[in-house]
């Protein structure tokens, strides 16, 4: 960070300026992930350039993904996330999905309880009147990173006991023979709102994948409906195409 280079009389703003100097500084590695930046003050002093021109640089590169802000402790170089490839047409879950990749899996979990039902989940899950519903919720990490939020929703009758959920929902559905075989998903984009981004350790406003899932038993009765929120920086996913008949 020092006051040479930065051209006054042109090259663009100088915010601009500052921000491509810390983006290829961390994409030569020169600043590792996890390394703290300079407070706002120091960084403007070694720099020559104003605090409000320091702002707005270090604003942008959190807005990106490639510095985070934590509250009290200062400004981080993001953590830099693997890309996972999915494939779409294979009706796994996240915990198979994690050991085919030899990697761990961590839940947090937001909550487990039974509910009554909302609109949308009688409407999923042809639920009758007075039916309960499960809900889980939960923040899906693989070897510390977050990856997704996941809002599963059963018929209390599929799952009367949410807590007897622990590792892997699709786990015990097997253990009890409710192992879903068949699967309907919806796939849309999101930004992450603040709430949401703050769980999945990116900064709000970024990029996500809304996906939806309808899964159904042999019998053509959906097991399960699940609404969740991947990180769009963390995943490709792809499907094998077939030529049209
Ligand atoms: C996957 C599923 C989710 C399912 C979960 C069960 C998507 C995109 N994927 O994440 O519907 O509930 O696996 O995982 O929704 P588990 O068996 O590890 O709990």
């Amino acid at each position: 960070f020092s006051p040479d280079g930065f051209d006054v009389a042109g090259s663009g703003p100088l915010y601009l300026q500052l921000q491509r100097r810390i983006a290829d500084a961390v994409a030569e590695g020169r600043l590792a992930p996890g390394d703290s930046l300079p407070a706002e003050r120091d960084m403007a002093a070694m720099t020559g350039l104003s605090r409000v021109t320091v702002r707005k640089a270090v604003q942008a590169l959190v807005a990106q993904g490639v510095l985070v802000q934590k509250r009290g402790s200062g400004t981080f170089v993001a953590a830099r996330v693997e890309r996972l490839e999915q494939a779409l047409s294979l009706l796994t879950s996240f915990t198979e999905d994690m050991a085919r990749r030899g990697r761990s899996v961590e839940s947090v979990w937001l909550s487990r309880a039974l509910h009554a039902p909302a609109p949308e989940e009688v409407m999923a899950l042809g639920l009758g009147a007075g039916d309960r519903v499960a809900r889980l919720e939960r923040v899906r990490r693989s070897d510390g990173v977050p990856l997704a939020i996941e809002r599963a929703s059963l018929s209390a009758q599929v799952l009367p006991d949410p807590m007897a959920v622990e590792a892997s929902l699709y786990a015990l559905l097997e253990e009890r023979g409710l192992r879903p075989v068949r699967a309907v998903q919806r796939i849309s984009a999101a930004n992450l709102g603040a709430k949401d981004a703050d769980l999945l350790g990116v900064a709000p406003g970024v990029a996500g994948l809304r996906i939806e899932r309808v899964s159904y038993l042999p019998s053509g009765r959906v097991v399960e409906f699940t609404r969740s929120l991947y990180r769009g920086d963390a995943y490709d996913f792809a499907v094998e195409l077939k030529l049209a008949p």
